[in-house]
């Protein structure tokens, strides 16, 4: 790739959200000039760009293609497709294509570990930085996650540790030397790309250039065509091979292992499920790739509850517990929930589902839901869709909100069940995100307790 900031080449920054303004700054903290571009007639942040760069140049509605074949370069922001016309354009008039991405691994001085996979990076990449941090070092952790990676720059730092999400892969071509891992790929963003091949060829970019490589042995489209020179180390449910991460003695009483090293009684977990295991084992093989102590890994591993609206345990009331899954937000995502919380041989769960489908085929959800759901609530843009194959599994019903849904479960809910909302779709039908719906459902949770549980609302 041709250095970004060797030259005075004239720069877009499309998209004028978190990314585009990290991308903005940091081509004016290196003096260069650029326009902004987004296709939004108003778009949020609008305000922002012209009080902080009020001599940029900003083009607002749909992208055009004079503007950017008149460009050398254009810095693309995640939530935009490359497949709008006027980018395809671009490219093909020889307009080089970056993401924050590249711009970032070109300025960062220190190692870095990138994580994708379609669940589990959020987890992962928090749970790492903790190690990172237990382990001395002084770590910038960030992208997908939150704060955007150009931000984390800083000359002091002696790590990275950065979630990727599909999009902000789909331009790597070298991840220049970055320790990166593939937890595991199932359908999202099917309203993104054509199909799945297309989605596994974004994540799977992650591997070019890449230093050492951590994968998921259970999920073998997290196998890599990779050199026989990269370093590659796995994770798994199961028992190791040498090298490997993985459990010994099974999921009930077992102990994460590295090889035929016992190193934690899974019990010792702060994480509870099997997914959050698997989490676990991934940080750890990413920080044994990056060379961090063990012990202060272990030692995290002890005390890491996870992140909030991720099975997070919200409340008891009447002997039911009430877990906030908001950012469940695709099929393989609730999958895992409903696996990790069901109990064996009996229908212990109340589902809360639905929202923005994001073109899922719901079906994969069935299996699951058969075993351990008894009643589903379903409700958004398309809880109709997931209502229509859960039908013959389980009892279902939609409803208008999420406070009706709460309502319902927590009458429908027995003593030892769990009412779980895990919706297996995005949010933007109704909230401003996963944060809100589960703050929602929190609120919901709350009155409930307040108005002495197991009332209907309305
Ligand atoms: N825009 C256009 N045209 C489009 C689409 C968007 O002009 O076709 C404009 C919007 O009007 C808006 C701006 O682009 O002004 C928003 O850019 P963006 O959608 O790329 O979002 P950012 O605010 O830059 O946030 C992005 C990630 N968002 C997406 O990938 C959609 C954030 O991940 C990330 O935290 C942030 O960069 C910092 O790295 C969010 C996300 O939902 C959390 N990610 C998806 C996920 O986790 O499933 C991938
Ligand atoms: P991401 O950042 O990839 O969205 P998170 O760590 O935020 O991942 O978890 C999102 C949701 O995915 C959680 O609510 C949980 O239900 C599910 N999940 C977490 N880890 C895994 C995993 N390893 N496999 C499958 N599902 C998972």
């Amino acid at each position: 790739m041709t250095d970004l900031i060797a030259t005075n080449r004239k720069t877009a920054i499309l998209g004028m959200g978190a990314t585009g303004l990290s991308v903005a700054r940091f081509l004016s903290s290196q003096d260069l000039p650029f326009v902004f571009a987004d296709s939004r007639a108003e778009p949020p942040q609008l305000q922002e760009v012209k009080d902080h760069f009020p001599e940029t140049k900003v083009v607002l509605g749909d992208f055009d293609a004079d503007l950017l074949i008149n460009m050398d370069r254009a810095v693309i922001s995640p939530g935009i497709s490359l497949n709008e016309p006027a980018i395809v354009a671009a490219r093909e008039q020889g307009v080089e294509l970056v993401g924050d991405l590249e711009l970032f691994l070109e300025h960062a001085k220190a190692p870095v570990i990138a994580i994708t996979g379609s669940n589990g990076k959020s987890t992962v990449t928090t749970l790492l930085g903790e190690m990172a941090v237990a382990s001395g070092l002084s770590v910038g952790v960030g992208g997908n996650l939150g704060t955007p990676m150009l931000d984390l720059l800083n000359d002091e730092l002696e790590l990275y540790i950065l979630e990727l999400s599909s999009f902000q892969l789909e331009l790597l071509n070298d991840s220049r030397g970055a320790i990166v891992a593939l937890l595991n790929i199932s359908a999202d963003h099917m309203d993104r790309y054509e199909g799945l091949p297309q989605y596994h060829a974004a994540k799977h970019r992650i591997f070019r250039g890449a230093s050492k490589v951590v994968i998921n042995r259970e999920d073998v489209l997290t196998k890599p065509l990779i050199s026989s020179q990269v370093s590659l180390s796995s994770f798994g449910l199961n028992q190791p091979d040498l090298g490997d991460f993985g459990i010994l003695q099974g999921l009930e009483e077992g102990f994460l292992a590295y090889g035929i090293e016992r190193l934690l009684p899974i019990a010792d977990l702060a994480l509870k499920g099997s997914h959050n295991i698997a989490n676990g084992l991934a940080a750890l093989a990413l920080g044994y790739a990056a060379d961090l102590p063990m012990q202060p890994m272990l030692e995290c591993l002890k005390t890491f509850k996870g992140l909030s609206h991720r099975c997070e345990n919200i409340a008891e009331i009447d002997g039911v517990l009430y877990i906030d899954d908001s950012k469940g937000t695709n099929v393989g995502a609730t999958v895992a929930a409903l696996n990790g919380l069901g109990v064996a041989g009996r229908k212990n769960l109340v589902l809360i589902a639905g929202g923005q489908a994001k073109d899922q085929d719901f079906a994969a959800l069935k299996p699951a839901a058969a075993k351990f759901v008894k009643q589903a609530y379903l409700f958004g843009a398309d809880g109709d869709q997931i209502a229509s194959v859960l039908d013959d599994v389980c009892e279902t019903m939609l409803v208008d909100s999420l406070d009706q849904a709460v309502s319902l479960a927590s009458s429908v809910a027995e003593p030892g069940d769990m009412v779980l909302l895990s919706p297996a779709c995005a949010s933007f039908d109704m909230f401003s995100g996963f944060e809100e719906r589960g703050r929602c459902f929190q609120q919901a949770v709350d009155s409930l307790k307040q108005s002495g549980g197991g009332q209907l609302c309305n």
